[in-house]
């Protein structure tokens, strides 16, 4: 499918989404991308069905454009999301950390799109078997909790392995790396850290800005031990971290250090000892700008791209 085609399918300008990110993407930032033509994508993270169904109801305020939700299938609160989405209505879903399985038939009832996040074609293969409406291919570059296989070599698997629209994630931050999904039988881009220096994103300033002064290896994966391995920029907490996986503290140990440490990052700027999730793109990230400025310059650039490789090509 094409990025064209995909745009028809969800009712977008853009095959852009902005990735479903806890305590960051909330109605403020969804708005905004959904508004400029992306697709916006609420983060339940680990908060309440309530607070979702308030974010939803202020997207709608704000926008009348396409926007989805994340559901992010680790949380407690799995069950009581999906009714609320259920519920108020939404253009789509996507999920993350786990397999949607068991939700997909009472989405489609209700007309919600559903675009899994997967780490693997296995994953994929079984998904589109069960009905979804596409994926979202996932490499280790992203931020956040990761998969183990890079996106270059994710996204063309996933493309050959399935017939739906593949969205590629992880590593993307502008119009070099959509064009490049496209080159990968990608339809659509999904971008995280980029949008956390978007002006509307309601993150800490010095999160934004340490995502500004990170370089290319600025980034590590924590807990691997635990089997949720995360992405986030280095700092004192991520090496304490490091530290204790290493003297083979236990899991329970070490999930309970890590707890509360991402909104301590995100939302009240601790870049020391919180857990400032972001994907090895930092560092190609330069300024704080307007979603809308983000989607623009994204698009313009893929274009310029796909026209001079054309050109030098032929
Ligand atoms: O989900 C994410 N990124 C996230 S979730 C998160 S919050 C968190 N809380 C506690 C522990 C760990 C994380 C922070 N960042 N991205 C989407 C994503 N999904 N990446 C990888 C996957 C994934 C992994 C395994 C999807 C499916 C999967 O399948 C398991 C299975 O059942 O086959």
């Amino acid at each position: 499918m094409l990025g064209k085609e995909l745009c028809q399918l969800l009712g977008i300008r853009y095959p852009i989404f902005q990735g479903g990110m806890a305590w960051i993407s909330t109605a403020e930032l969804v708005a905004a991308v959904s508004e400029a033509g992306g697709l916006g994508i609420i983060g339940a993270g680990h908060a309440d069905g309530q607070w979702v169904r308030e974010q939803i109801r202020e997207v709608k305020q704000r926008t009348d454009k396409p926007f989805g939700v994340n559901v992010m299938l680790l949380s407690v609160y799995v069950e009581e999301i999906m009714q609320v989405v259920l519920e108020e209505g939404v253009c789509l879903i996507t999920t993350g950390a786990g397999n949607p399985g068991k939700y997909i038939e009472a989405l489609k009832a209700r007309g919600i799109r559903i675009f899994p996040v997967v780490s693997s074609v296995a994953l994929a293969r079984r998904l589109e078997r069960l009905g979804v409406d596409g994926v979202i291919a996932e490499g280790m570059e992203s931020g956040g909790h990761v998969g183990e296989t890079t996106t270059m070599a994710l996204v063309p698997q996933v493309a050959d392995a399935i017939k739906l629209p593949v969205v590629a994630a992880g590593g993307i931050a502008d119009g070099r790396g959509m064009a490049a999904a496209f080159a990968l039988g990608a339809s659509g881009v999904q971008m995280g850290t980029r949008f956390i220096v978007a002006k509307e994103c309601p993150v800490h300033p010095a999160y934004q800005q340490a995502i500004i002064r990170a370089g290319d290896r600025d980034t590590i994966v924590t807990g691997q031990s635990t089997g949720h391995p995360v992405r986030i920029l280095r700092n004192r907490f991520a090496r304490q971290l490091t530290e204790m996986e290493k003297q083979g503290v236990s899991r329970e140990e070490l999930e309970k250090f890590g707890q509360g440490k991402y909104p301590a990052a995100a939302l009240h700027g601790d870049m020391d000892g919180g857990s400032p999730m972001a994907g090895q793109v930092a560092g190609l990230i330069k300024q704080v700008e307007p979603a809308a400025e983000i989607l623009k310059s994204i698009m313009q650039e893929a274009d310029q791209v796909l026209k001079r490789l054309w050109r030098e090509k032929a």
